[in-house]
């Protein structure tokens, strides 16, 4: 995909996936309200193709083996979005503002405003949860496979259990990280 794509759902319910598992370099890609891959640097798509979206129920992307990095900066409104990163050493970054490990500047998760799906597959994957630039007092509940999902929570922008993050395979859950502010 080598230029802009733009799809509305419109009414009704309306699936979109992006299917890119059979892609053996690893890629960028930034997940934002109304774009995918859509900022300086991302790779998912071939520059400068980018995908911008409104009104779908649901959004999936399923990664390649290459090893990916997935930037999730937002989710929009009444849109589930599910990540299947690739069977390869992926790294899922939520919130923004982190571009290695262990690098704990930046970060806003209040654009997650929607359920956000993870799940690691196969190999090594990383998963970072970054409020570090948040403000006002934040409940988050951390199960083993649920972020903020909780009753009263209000990690993300919206006060109900409909922000909800999950790592939902073993691999990403042992390796699960998460950074907020502390207060
Ligand atoms: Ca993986």
């Amino acid at each position: 995909m080598k230029s802009a794509l733009i799809i509305n759902g419109q009414g009704g319910t309306d699936n979109l996936t992006l299917e890119d598992q059979s892609d053996a370099t690893g890629d960028r890609a930034t997940i934002a309200g109304s774009t995918v891959g859509a900022a300086k640097g991302d790779t998912f798509f071939s520059a400068p193709g980018f995908l911008v979206y409104f009104g779908m129920s649901t959004l999936r992307i399923d990664g390649g083996f290459g090893g990916n990095l997935f930037n999730v900066l937002q989710t929009a409104p009444g849109t589930v979005t599910s990540i299947n990163s690739g069977q390869g050493n992926d790294t899922v970054q939520v919130g923004g503002g982190i571009q290695t490990l262990g690098d704990t500047s930046g970060g806003v998760v209040d654009g997650i405003r929607s359920p956000l799906i993870v799940n690691g597959q196969d190999g090594t994957n990383y998963l970072t949860v970054n409020d570090f630039n948040g403000s006002g007092s934040k409940q988050v509940t951390v199960t083993g496979f649920q972020v903020g999902a909780a009753s009263g929570d209000n990690f993300s922008v919206l006060p109900t259990a409909a922000s909800r993050i999950w790592p939902s395979d073993l691999d990403t859950q042992r390796r699960h990280r998460r950074q907020f502010h502390p207060d």
